[in-house]
């Protein structure tokens, strides 16, 4: 997984916000976006964004669609990594998902990595309204090296993360707090920035949703001006 460095460094808002009331119902209205097939394609939007990150497989999709609470609004996979677009979801005109390509999928074939690498890192890199970055991982093998150089990237780029533990219902019910709080040391993340979330029984389903508006409240917040920094082409 080795690519450029990041173009430029951002200061890093903290996380650790307290987490947004969820309106009940919500979120009404989600509307695929569009699939950009590279970063010049993007769809112009001044939402705050909230970027999906992680293995091939691990559940981006399914996230996505049990957050919006609709089957199949992102299409779930059954063969691994065939998500090699960036996909955009606007979510009750309150902030933009983007599901991002999954690493992994073209494991061997280093130009494929390095272009993807070039992806994710100028999106981290270019993106104004990118509010927050989620980082899944399987519940079942923990976060690995991809993981933490992923993380690294993110930091680098001075963009928040949630660590979001994919499938919990994959481990046992007792171990899924000793596993939560492994990965969080692991990470050097605080315990309360790692999710244990389920498609399948809507675990963390909750405080990932409120951890999502509070970043995105902030974001809008204190940077009402931020539509202004796109570039021309995509404002
Ligand atoms: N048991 C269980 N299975 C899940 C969960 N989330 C996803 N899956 C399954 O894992 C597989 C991959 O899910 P996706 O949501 O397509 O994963 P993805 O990360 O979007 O995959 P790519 O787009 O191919 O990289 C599918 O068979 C899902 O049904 C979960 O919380 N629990
Ligand atoms: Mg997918």
């Amino acid at each position: 997984m080795s690519a450029p460095a990041p173009k430029r460094a951002r200061t890093r808002p903290p996380l650790g916000l307290p987490p947004e009331p969820v309106p009940d119902g919500f979120p009404g209205r989600v509307t695929f976006i569009k699939s950009a097939t590279s970063l010049r394609d993007t769809p112009s939007s001044t939402l705050p964004e909230v970027a999906l990150c992680g293995r091939s497989n691990v559940g981006k999709s399914s996230i996505i669609n049990t957050l919006c609470n609709r089957r199949q609004l992102a299409r779930v996979s059954t063969t691994p990594g065939r998500t090699r677009l960036i996909n955009f979801f606007d979510v009750q005109a309150r902030v933009m998902f983007v599901d991002l390509p999954g690493f992994g999928f073209a494991t061997g074939d280093q130009r494929e990595v390095a272009a993807w690498g070039e992806t994710i890192q100028g999106y981290l890199a270019d993106r104004p309204q990118l509010c927050l970055t989620l980082l899944l991982f399987d519940a079942r093998r923990g976060p690995e090296r991809e993981e933490e150089e992923l993380l690294l990237w993110f930091r680098q780029a001075g963009r928040p993360c949630l660590a979001v533990m994919t499938k919990a219902d994959k481990i046992g019910r007792s171990e899924v707090e000793a596993s939560r709080k492994k990965a969080a040391a692991q990470l050097a993340l605080p315990p309360s920035d790692v999710i244990a979330f389920s498609s399948l029984t809507r675990l963390g389903r909750e405080p990932l949703w409120g951890a999502i508006l509070a970043a995105a409240r902030v974001f809008s917040e204190e940077r009402p001006g931020a539509a202004d920094e796109l570039p021309e082409d995509t404002a």
